[in-house]
């Protein structure tokens, strides 16, 4: 089968203004500039998105080792390898330790490609099981305590399911009590983004005096077995986000019951294939899981879309419309919410969604194309 393999990936470095800045325990954002990821094959593309933040604080990777990764690694690895399916791409590029974003743009364009290639929706291909999602939104630190309600208040009545707040040490009890004051109803959960420690028990027990639908990422990314002894000092579940980097890391944190949730996203976990196995073993233990994400673009949103239609994502994801986010976002047609903090998958093949290529010129920095030698 000489035609239906990858003949080019083009990488292109963007930049999306944000509508506001986004702020967690571990500093701001206020653009959106990563990697998005095109590979070309028997004249269809697939797109994928490297989803890093500007900092290695989140995790260790930036804009610079995502694209020196894929380049000098993952590109070649595709080249060399010859994939068939998606499944063995990922596989290959098992060979590449950690730069898990870098490595989930190619991934997540490889499955694009593939789904393209056979005239079938993604989340079909993955064995979706639903053709709608629930969803909630993530909510930022903001600069006062009006602000967040402002904020809830909005996204409550654009439909979300759920609120999921940021919380750091010293601003979590006030947040977590102005909210049940004024929307005593509101489905909350938190996300401290690992800004706490064991020696932190006071606060963390004082915020589970709460009845929340989880605390996400207490403590440390490396932290796993001290999480097993927070959740079992804990009522609310944890759900670990930064400390599931693969199947294994998954597997390490069901054993030792260090979380009853786990937060599946493609881009950190290094793609669509790790987020099925990472699900399927969540599914095994009887853990719930459901689908976060790094503030991506409609090429990562749709991806995120697919992978949340496996039957284990009964959680609503952080799944925002396009404009959450963005005030111009690259796909077509927009992402938007329906009825009610639903997202409808496409039926077109692929991601289902297309890029609108004018959009993209418009916000691309920076462009390298890699073709066979
Ligand atoms: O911890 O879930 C997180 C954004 C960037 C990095 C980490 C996280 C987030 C979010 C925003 O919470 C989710 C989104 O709106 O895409
Ligand atoms: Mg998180």
């Amino acid at each position: 089968m000489t035609t239906n393999r990858i003949e080019k990936v083009v990488l292109r470095v963007v930049s999306l203004p944000l509508k506001a800045p986004f702020t967690t325990s571990f500093g701001t954002i206020s653009k959106r500039e990563q990697v998005l990821v095109e590979v070309v094959g028997n004249g269809v593309s697939g797109w994928g998105e490297s989803a890093v933040l500007p900092f290695p604080f989140y995790n260790p990777e930036t804009l610079i080792t995502a694209r020196h990764v894929l380049k000098d690694f993952a590109i070649p690895i595709l080249f060399q390898s010859n994939p068939e399916v998606p499944e063995s791409l990922s596989e290959s590029l098992e060979k590449i330790v950690g730069n898990r974003i870098a490595r989930a743009g190619l991934e997540m364009a490889f499955w694009d490609w593939s789904a393209k290639c056979q005239g079938v929706p993604l989340y079909k291909l993955l064995g979706g099981v639903r053709d709608s999602i629930s969803v909630g939104v993530s909510i930022g630190l903001q600069d006062s305590i009006e602000a967040l309600l402002d904020s809830v208040a909005k996204f409550v009545s654009e439909g979300y399911k759920r609120i999921k707040i940021k919380i750091a040490p010293g601003k979590d009890i006030r947040l977590i009590e102005a909210i049940f004051e004024k929307f005593p109803e509101v489905p909350l959960m938190v996300d401290a983004n690992s800004a706490y420690t064991l020696d932190d028990i006071e606060a963390l027990k004082a915020i589970d005096k709460f009845k929340l639908l989880m605390i996400e990422q207490p403590l440390r990314e490396d932290d796993i077995y001290q999480h097993s002894i927070l959740q079992k000092q804990l009522k609310n579940a944890i759900c670990l986000d930064e400390s599931i980097e693969h199947e294994h890391d998954a597997q390490t944190a069901l054993d030792l019951q260090s979380c009853r949730i786990i937060n599946i996203k493609p881009g950190r976990v290094g793609g669509l294939t790790q987020s099925r196995r990472i699900h399927d073993r969540a599914q095994k233990a009887g853990v719930t899981v459901w689908c976060g994400g790094m503030i991506e673009t409609g090429v990562g949103r749709a991806a995120n879309m697919a992978i949340a239609t496996l039957p284990g994502f009964t959680f609503p994801g952080d799944i925002s419309e396009s404009r959450r986010h963005f005030h111009d976002d690259i796909v077509e047609p927009e992402i938007v919410l329906q009825n009610g903090g639903q997202l409808i998958l496409p039926t077109a093949p692929g991601i289902g969604f297309e890029v609108n290529r004018e959009k993209l010129e418009r916000y691309t920095l920076e462009q390298e194309t890699f073709s066979r030698s």
